[in-house]
């Protein structure tokens, strides 16, 4: 099933934080209150969800963006403001997530698994917070953060729910064609089909009227298999590695063939069971194909279906989805995989002579939240970057006194205290 790879953009952006309020309470005998400006809530952050309810990424094509809510501004009289509210982006189980540069940044391998892909920006504090002994009434608050904002590739790697699994000619291509939107050749002679083909079954539907099913789901059709397979015989062996992440087997027993239905079905159990005894335990339906031309002799005991027909069709998918329903119902949660996490640390890079860049969130945090014109807010800028380490990164990256730095939007003179 290689190639069967379904890719998307996504455009992910998380809210913006409210910014803080810069107030001073008032009240009927106090003459000069102290602040009480409350602090901006946070912006809603976005997550991808993996799910069951959607099975390919078809919808991002079109609308690559999603976007959660703001956070609510600070207001006077200490009043904080609201969070922005989270949103949960449903993408398939198996989504890989990539960044730009084509690295994995997290796969979603199970279902229900939850990762942050972009984080709400944090409220600004308002004057309230800044209150301090040498700061009796701070007259300037924080702005809001800007929420992070990304794009990703979103890639699915589709495993089949349903493997069909029969002797070559026993009609497996016609069925896929005729529940699926899947085109592979078929013709009457063995081993027509040569490679693995996908089909999306659309849930409840089919051209024969509908079905009872909660979800799309994946049908594989492999070559034929035939006795010997598992010890390299025709071409099914080597498709058989296909079919180990599949849920569910369907054996189609062609009843039109001269071998009896039993014979066939005892044929095909062997090679799966020689390939890989796990094979045996997998749910499996056992459908008898071609009943519109059967051989009257055939033993067979069972679902029969035509795929010319479509007599029996609407009752086979119906028994599939509820066999892929109980398996996903019981499959173990798979751990989620963290390949790569953003670096929060802060760099030094000289970019010229006597010039230096600082980036690192936590420093430009600290510089695009506060209003720069501000000298009290300037002040605390100051303060804070010299809390997170700025001054030593500058030294250790060979910054010297009187050299120039540049953080965001703040350029100012590398000063020593
Ligand atoms: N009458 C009738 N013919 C069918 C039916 N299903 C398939 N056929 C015919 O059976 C022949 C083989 O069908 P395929 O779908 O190519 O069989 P396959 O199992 O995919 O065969 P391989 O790819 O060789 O393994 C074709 O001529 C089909 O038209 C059916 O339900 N009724
Ligand atoms: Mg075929």
């Amino acid at each position: 099933m290689s190639g069967f790879i379904d890719e998307a953009q996504i455009h992910l952006k998380a809210g913006d934080g409210g910014a803080g309020a810069v107030s001073f309470r008032r009240e009927a005998h106090v003459p000069r209150g102290g602040p009480d400006g409350g602090d901006g809530g946070s912006g809603g952050d976005v997550w991808l969800v993996s799910s069951t309810n959607v099975s390919s990424l078809l919808a991002f094509k079109d609308h690559p963006h999603r976007k959660a809510s703001n956070g609510v501004h600070g207001q006077g009289k200490a009043k904080n403001g609201a969070r922005g509210q989270d949103i949960e982006v449903e993408v398939p189980e198996g989504t890989i997530v990539k960044n730009l540069n084509g690295e994995i940044i997290v796969q979603l391998l199970g279902s229900g698994q939850r990762w942050m892909a972009a984080q709400g920006g944090r409220g600004g504090r308002g004057n309230a917070s800044f209150l301090s002994n040498k700061r009796r009434a701070p007259n300037f608050a924080e702005q809001g953060e800007v929420g992070e904002e990304h794009w990703y590739n979103l890639e699915l790697k589709l495993f089949a729910d349903v493997a069909l699994v029969g002797f070559p000619n026993a009609g497996k291509s016609t069925l896929i064609s005729v529940i699926s939107s899947a085109k592979p050749k078929i013709a009457n002679y063995p081993f027509t089909t040569l490679e693995p083909n996908l089909g999306v079954v659309k849930a409840g539907i089919t051209q024969w009227g509908s079905f009872g099913a909660n979800r799309d789901f994946i049908v594989a059709d492999i070559p034929g298999l035939i006795e010997g397979a598992s010890t390299g015989k025709g071409l099914g062996h080597q498709f058989l590695r296909h079919i180990e992440r599949t849920k569910v087997l369907l054996l189609l027993i062609d009843l039109s063939s001269e071998t009896s239905a039993l014979v066939q079905e005892k044929i095909l159990l062997d090679e799966l069971g020689k390939y890989d005894s796990a094979l045996l335990e997998r749910p499996r339906l056992i459908v008898g194909s071609k009943t519109d031309v059967m051989n009257p002799d055939n033993g067979f005991e069972g679902l029969t279906i035509s795929a010319v027909t479509g007599s029996g069709i609407p009752k086979l998918l119906n028994e599939l989805s509820q066999l892929v329903k109980q398996v996903d119902s019981i499959k173990a949660e798979e751990p989620i995989v963290i390949h790569k996490i953003e670096p929060d640390s802060i760099f030094a890079r000289k970019i010229g002579e006597h010039n230096f860049v600082v980036t690192g969130k936590e420093a430009l945090r600290a510089v695009a939240v506060n209003d720069l014109n501000n000298p009290a807010a300037l002040d605390y800028v100051q303060s804070r970057l010299k809390k997170i380490g700025v001054d030593k990164v500058l030294k250790r990256a060979g910054a010297m006194y009187g050299d120039s730095v540049h953080i965001g939007s703040l350029s100012f003179t590398f000063e020593q205290d």
